[in-house]
């Protein structure tokens, strides 16, 4: 299905009255709003190939129909979605859950929907049909010679794969770890990771990065190799300087300060990639801004604070990683992507200089008065008004409704269809 820019017109005719009056509302509260709304027309985030299906937890599965069966298809829905918001123009591909077909087609499709590839994600935590090791055991640090050699090899054939469609970054994330004390020695594990990663780094592109995914726990429930930032940057330093650590807000444990861990990556040059979604307990993998809007804010004022700052980081590999349970898997990562928006137009409006002093002179209170100014400010007129700019819908959500098109996808697809991946 493709949306029809005129339909989209006609949603911004019945809105634009109204969101008007707003805006110059909100420019009057903060003075200077075009700056503000360019970098959020340049805001772009990447959706991965799994999560365009309902997702669902080892207790059950509720599709909801319309779901893309094909890439192809999962490549139209994040057309859907960029030509509602103008914010999705990337796709991150899993493989090998989304192995291309016809390569020239999938790059003439994407393109014409306006679609890059972003990073490309290898997959060494489930057995492949006919795959001639396993990794029960793990992967990149098994005991075996042979599955970390299939484990590396996999890693290869991905960037390979990127390669042909103009990717510029390989994911790693390893569900390597122990189920019981004493199952794993700790230190051959980490080092038999770091050996197998370097062999994945010297395979590297010159103008890629490899991105390295750290998590607490899950599929492992008792140790993980690659636990926490520190591990992950440990093991970027030791492959060199095209590689990175991944932050995804998901995989920290209760309470950790994820704003601290972001910002001194960046001051080390070393943050090269963000998974967004939400959380209560664990790895939750929720609406982005659903549970912990103000987290969000914070962190991203660091993000955009290492930005400004640190040009000895580089440009981000944003993305969702985002799960749907229960609701419209589009509507919830438009839900999302507004979210983020939300969340870096706030960030944009921290005084940073009015900050610094507070800081400086050590008044907690002025420095807690100027962050919540910025977080309690509606910018919502914002990212509308950057959305009409570049022929976005004022409301996405509500296009998305009016236009009928999960109803749509369903009579084009069908009610009982299930997208690939987890
Ligand atoms: C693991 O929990 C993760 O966050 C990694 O990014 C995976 O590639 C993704 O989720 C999908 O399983
Ligand atoms: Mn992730």
């Amino acid at each position: 299905m493709l949306i029809d820019s005129n339909k989209i017109a006609l949603h911004n005719e019945d809105l634009i009255k109204s969101h008007t009056n707003k805006l110059v509302f909100t420019a009057s509260e903060i003075g200077e709003t075009e700056s503000i709304i360019q970098k959020l027309i340049d805001f772009q985030i990447a959706i991965p190939s799994w999560a365009l299906g309902t997702g669902g937890t080892r207790f059950g599965r509720f599709p909801g129909g319309g779901e893309p069966r094909s890439l192809e298809q999962k490549i139209e829905d994040v057309g859907i979605l960029h030509a509602l918001t103008q914010t999705a123009g990337a796709v991150s591909l899993h493989i090998p859950w989304d192995v291309p077909e016809d390569y020239n087609a999938i790059k003439q499709l994407a393109s014409s929907l306006d679609i890059k590839f972003d990073a490309v994600n290898s997959n060494t935590f489930q057995d492949q049909k006919n795959a001639k090791e396993s990794y029960k055991y793990g992967s990149l640090s098994n005991t075996s010679e042979a599955v970390r050699q299939q484990a590396i090899q996999h890693n290869l054939d991905v960037i390979n794969i990127g390669n042909k469609l103009g990717s510029k970054s390989l994911t790693v994330w390893l569900a390597d770890g122990s189920c019981f004390p004493g199952q794993n020695n700790f230190q051959t594990a980490l080092q038999n990771t770091e050996n197998s990663l370097k062999d994945i780094y010297k395979a590297l592109p010159n103008d890629w990065k490899m991105l390295i995914e750290y998590k607490p726990y899950e599929p492992n429930f008792y140790s993980t190799v690659i636990q926490d930032w520190g591990t992950s940057f440990m093991l970027a330093n030791a492959c060199g300087e095209k590689a990175y650590s991944l932050v995804d807000l998901g995989h920290h444990l209760p309470n950790s300060n994820i704003e601290q861990i972001v910002s001194i990556l960046m001051l080390k040059g070393k943050l090269g990639g963000f998974h967004f979604n939400d959380s209560k307990y664990g790895d939750d993998d929720l609406t982005v801004g659903s549970i912990k809007p103000y987290a969000l804010f914070l962190i991203f004022n660091e993000l955009v604070y290492g930005m400004q700052n640190n040009p000895q980081n580089p440009d981000l590999a944003w993305m969702i990683d985002a799960s749907h349970n229960i609701k419209d898997p589009l509507e919830d990562l438009i839900q999302s992507l507004e979210a983020i928006q939300e969340a870096y137009a706030k960030a944009l409006l921290v005084d940073q200089n009015e900050l610094k002093s507070a800081q400086q002179e050590n008044d907690v209170v002025k420095c807690q008065e100027v962050l919540q100014a910025a977080y309690r400010t509606d910018v919502r007129p914002l990212l509308q008004e950057a959305r009409l700019k570049i022929g976005a819908a004022i409301n996405p959500l509500q296009a998305y409704r009016s236009l009928n098109v999960r109803e749509e996808l369903i009579k084009e697809r069908g009610k009982h269809t299930v997208a690939t991946g987890l």
